[in-house]
């Protein structure tokens, strides 16, 4: 994972201090991209441990379509309490936009797949979780939000595309706004794992995941953790094993995941800004 080291170095050195709507401060670029051959070992970054757990079962929630935090709180995965109102629920947020976009009953993933089934050459196969007519009121709480039909929170991995060439399917997500040290290794992580789902059950090998941003930002509360994670040294990537039998998008279940080799150096901790 030497590509999130280079971000995280490029960010620290040219990065421009910047305020931001939380009130921690950030230093943030404007534009960057990585590219990840999924054939090349699967993308957790190795020089703090991941959990690989949250990030499972948060894609099995977005392809449910479920959007309040039950499942998620069910399956010991904590990440997104701090945004739900006291019902669990966080509006129209990522699984309701890919699953019943702006509640018009278009089911964006099962047409993207039926797409790369019948016609991987379109240059259409995009899923969008953008939807301007949910964004949330900034003067108001999340909780105000989600009870006006609004998202808690907009989108931060906001769309994205698949693209066949030689039997190998990839996908580019475009991200308006990235945590580098929280988010991003969570994202990259999900979205591989997305990318090698689609590819199985549409009938291709993986090929990339390309990883781009608008403003990715390292919060100032996380330089310290950072500094230690680039002192450490890179250890090679993982395998991620999916069952082959799996054919529907809809059909994966925590089980069918088993990630090998993985030897991380130890977690770091870091606060989420809110
Ligand atoms: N807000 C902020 N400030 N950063 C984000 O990364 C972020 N998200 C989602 C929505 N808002 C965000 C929520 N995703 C963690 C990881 C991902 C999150 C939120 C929090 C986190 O705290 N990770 C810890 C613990 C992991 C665990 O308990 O499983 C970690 O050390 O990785 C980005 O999409």
């Amino acid at each position: 994972m030497k590509q999130y080291h280079d971000l995280v170095q490029h960010v620290l050195e040219n990065g421009n201090e910047k305020a931001d709507r939380t009130g921690t401060g950030t230093k943030s670029v404007f534009g960057y991209q990585m590219r990840f051959d999924l054939n090349e070992g699967f993308p957790m970054v190795t020089t703090k441990k991941l959990h690989l757990k949250s990030i499972v079962y948060e894609l099995l929630w977005f392809l449910k379509g479920d959007t309040n935090i039950k499942y998620l709180t069910e399956n010991g995965v904590r990440i997104w309490n701090e945004w739900a109102d006291e019902h669990g629920d966080l509006g129209p947020v990522y699984g309701h936009q890919w699953r019943n976009w702006n509640s018009d009953e278009i089911d964006q993933i099962k047409e993207v797949v039926e797409t790369l089934k019948n016609n991987p050459d379109s240059r259409r196969m995009l899923v969008s979780a953008w939807n301007p007519s949910v964004l949330p009121d900034t003067s108001k709480s999340f909780s105000e939000n989600v009870a006006n039909g609004k998202a808690a929170l907009p989108p931060c991995h906001a769309f994205f595309q698949f693209y066949v060439a030689e039997g190998k399917l990839s996908c580019q997500l475009y991200q308006r706004s990235a945590d580098i040290f929280l988010g991003v290794p969570f994202n990259i992580a999900s979205y591989a794992l997305f990318t090698m789902m689609m590819a199985q059950v549409c009938g291709y090998e993986a090929g990339e995941f390309i990883h781009t941003f608008g403003d990715a930002h390292i919060y100032s509360n996380h330089y310290e953790q950072l500094e230690l994670q680039l002192s450490r040294d890179v250890r090679p990537l993982p395998k991620m094993i999916i069952n082959p039998d799996v054919k529907d998008i809809f059909n994966f279940t925590f089980e069918d995941f088993t990630l090998e080799d993985y030897n991380p150096h130890p977690h770091i901790k870091g606060v989420v800004a809110i």
